[in-house]
């Protein structure tokens, strides 16, 4: 399936983010946990900036994305929550900004350290504000086959949700994150243009063809 994905901006605060009303999808988790990487995996290219050293983010990066004939919508890449010097303010801000507008929320956690607490808290949080919300163990091509049995038994029983094992590496997942996450944008409302363009269309007389 053909798939179109471009940077749009990167966005400190509620006025740099998109006005034209798409609906967007939030992917949120820890730094480091995989967040870009997922992206670009998903979107089959390197949109996003990845980083082995945690943390490097301070904005909202937003991105537009199209797949197949269906509708555009918007992926707001956050920044990862957990490495911010002198607490997550800024983060929680941002964040905030962001869930005001109800998008679709992806919560990815790291498939190695299921339960972490800042996870849980994100979690209780996206459920409480997100439109729609599902949840990915990242990095799983990192785990044994005993391990990740144990690792998805105990992430599903401490978010008491299913959640998707996926790699960004392998590409384990990714249909199946595809269809999750045009359920998750489906379920979740159309949002109403901010400000809206003037019908230029609709006003503008019929251009004359000089004969
Ligand atoms: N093995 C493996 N490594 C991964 C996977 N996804 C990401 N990584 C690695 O994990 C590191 C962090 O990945 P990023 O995608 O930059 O993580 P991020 O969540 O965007 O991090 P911040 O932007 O700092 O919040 C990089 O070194 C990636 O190569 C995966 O599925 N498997
Ligand atoms: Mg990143």
């Amino acid at each position: 399936m053909n798939i179109q994905a471009s940077f749009v901006r990167s966005a400190a605060g509620e006025t740099d983010l998109p006005s034209d009303g798409l609906v967007e999808i939030a992917f949120v988790g820890r730094s480091n946990v995989g967040k870009s990487s997922l992206i670009n995996a998903l979107v089959r290219e390197r949109v996003a900036r990845t980083s082995a050293a945690p943390g490097k983010t301070r904005l909202a990066n937003v991105y537009r994305v199209r797949r197949g004939g269906a509708a555009p919508f918007y992926l707001l890449d956050l920044p990862g929550y957990g490495y911010a010097r002198g607490g997550d303010s800024g983060f929680e801000e941002l964040a905030g900004a962001v869930f005001a507008r109800q998008p679709a929320g992806l919560l990815l956690v790291d498939a190695r350290h299921p339960g972490l607490a800042t996870d849980r808290q994100a979690w209780g949080w996206i459920q409480g504000t997100a439109a729609a919300h599902a949840l990915v163990a990242t990095k799983i091509d990192k785990l044994s086959r005993a391990e990740r049995l144990h690792a998805m038994r105990t992430l599903e029983a401490v978010f008491e949700n299913s959640v998707l094992p996926v790699s960004a590496v392998t590409g384990e997942g990714l249909e199946a994150l595809w269809t999750l996450i045009d359920r998750l944008l489906n379920s979740s409302q159309p949002r109403r243009p901010l400000h809206p363009r003037p019908r230029e269309t609709a006003t503008r007389p019929h251009p004359r063809r000089k004969s």
